[in-house]
């Protein structure tokens, strides 16, 4: 509605503000210089300043972090939600504030704005009712006459949580109090695109009751964090990113001597959507339009291999085409703005390598144009001969568009299958059957039957990927927290000395 979008506008120009970001670790007060934060639609903005990390400051987080872990994880888990409460509570006070920070730092639209702030706050809430739900007393389990057992769940430890930038509120705040609410303390290292939003994230954490050795920020690039996924200390890891990382950071703690450590990861994807002849063509085109180019594609969820049946392809691209023709690039907090900026120039221009690698041996179906100002890159859909013609996941706005023959659906299925990627799959068919056939073949994390393939909602669409796109573990989900704590077994002998050795209130 126009006037709270024009308050919520105003609200935004009120609350911009200049963030001078440093590392938060208790006992650290000196910080490096500061590095400015540019804003990706607007390079000559600079948003904050950024001061990374030390080295050493890791060891000197990890031993606060030690510290902070004992006292959180021994609270009740209706304390830790109480807390997480307090902060989504905050954060929706605080709204104008973020939404700003996200379309200045990460070039959100407003819609991607709104929606991430909603994420963030669903996440704070659900994650704090599922760890009393999960996490509560010990629960006595079933066993002989004699003996009693008791089952419950402890917290880790000190949990690395290493964030992207597509996502810099939602997703660093959905690691950090999914390891928070089950009894962890944290060392966040957020996306280097994106520092001064997560700065602004651990501050109100920390105002909402999450002390501040419980919760550490440490910013720095892809150094610091290998370094920290490389400590002996950490004793669990959370990563959304590139499948490529996540690879190297299941090396790095498969090589270390000590303890087991879990990693859970959620990756990249090569999304595909299946289109036959039954679909309705107007929500084909609305919801590809949606899939392939919200948020500049710049989602792990995004489209990016649309499977037309030829039969109606011609006539659907010519939709596709014109609805993209239509999308609006510009600057992310003007209200008639579809499209934002790109992170950064290094995003920005792999996009552009990629098209002009695809020109030589496929069809570049339409280019749009993108201002010349700014990190933008415009949406393209290329046609390609073979699916095999894409091989990994191109984080941006194009859509790759193949067409299959009646009759095929099995070798469709199976390039889906073969590509080893597995988060998100979209499928139009008026064809029960056919829903029934995808559903058995494919393990994808998440399927959408007739409508967009983003957008996963807290608490009722938990969010997550297989294979080359992660650890399967669903964000969001009601098991999530279990992923990042430990069981514990009490089994305990009541008939000792023939039933006589029953415990005693005394100390
Ligand atoms: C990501 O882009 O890293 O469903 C994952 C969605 C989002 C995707 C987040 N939850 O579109």
């Amino acid at each position: 509605d126009r006037d709270a979008l024009k308050e919520l506008m105003d609200g935004m120009e009120d609350a911009i503000a200049t963030v001078k970001a440093h590392p938060l670790i208790p006992g650290v007060k000196a910080h490096r210089g500061g590095v400015d934060v540019r804003s990706p639609a607007e390079p000559g903005r600079v948003v904050g300043t950024i001061a990374q990390a030390a080295r050493d400051d890791i060891d000197i987080a990890m031993k606060a972090a030690r510290g902070g872990f004992g006292r959180w994880s021994r609270l009740p888990a209706a304390k830790r939600a109480a807390a997480l409460a307090r902060a989504a509570d905050l954060l929706e006070a605080e709204r104008d504030r973020f939404m700003s920070l996200l379309s200045l730092e990460a070039g959100k639209t407003l819609d991607d704005g709104i929606a991430e702030i909603r994420e963030a706050v669903d996440f704070c809430r659900y994650y704090g009712l599922q760890a009393e739900k999960l996490f509560d007393e010990p629960k006595s389990m079933p066993g002989p006459t004699g003996e009693e057992n008791r089952y419950g769940w402890r917290g880790r430890g000190v949990f690395a949580c290493v964030s992207p930038w597509n996502f810099p509120l939602a997703i660093f705040l959905g690691q950090v109090t999914a390891a928070l609410a089950a009894g962890n303390a944290v060392i966040a290292k957020p996306a280097e695109q994106t520092p001064l939003i997560a700065f602004e994230a651990v501050r109100l954490l920390h105002k909402a009751g999450v002390p501040e050795d419980v919760l550490i920020y440490l910013p720095g690039d892809g150094e610091t964090g290998a370094a920290l996924v490389a400590h002996p200390e950490i004793d669990g890891v959370a990563f959304t990113g590139s499948t490529g990382t996540a690879r190297a950071i299941n090396r790095t703690l498969a090589a270390k001597d000590g303890p087991i450590v879990p990693l859970i990861a959620e990756t990249g994807g090569l999304n595909a959507m299946i289109v036959d002849a039954t679909a309705l063509p107007e929500q084909v085109a609305d919801d590809v339009i949606m899939s392939a180019f919200r948020s500049a594609g710049q989602r792990c969820s995004a489209l990016r291999i649309l499977f037309l049946q030829d039969d109606v392809a011609d006539r659907m691209l010519e939709m596709i085409e014109g609805a993209t023709r239509e999308l609006h690039l510009g600057q992310p907090q003007r209200a008639d703005t579809d499209v934002g900026p790109i992170i950064d120039e290094g995003q920005r221009s792999m996009l552009a390598a990629h098209v002009a690698e695809m020109r030589k041996s496929q069809t570049v179906r339409f280019a749009g144009e993108a201002p010349r100002e700014g990190s933008f890159f415009a949406p393209h859909i290329v046609e390609l001969d073979k699916p095999s013609a894409l091989k990994e996941e191109v984080f941006g706005p194009i859509l790759h568009v193949v067409r299959w023959k009646a009759g095929t659906l099995d070798r469709v299925l199976n390039d889906i299958d073969t590509s080893g990627y597995g988060l998100t799959l979209g499928l139009h068919t008026r064809i029960e059957s056919r829903i029934a056939k995808v559903l058995s073949r494919l393990d994808t994390g998440n399927i959408y039957v007739n409508r967009n393939t983003i957008g996963a909602v807290v608490g009722t669409q938990p969010f997550g990927g297989s294979g080359l796109s992660g650890t399967g573990f669903k964000a969001g989900g009601p098991t999530y927290l279990c992923r990042f704590a430990q069981e514990q077994v009490v089994s305990i002998n009541t008939a000792a000395a023939g039933g006589n050795a029953s415990l005693m209130a005394i100390d």
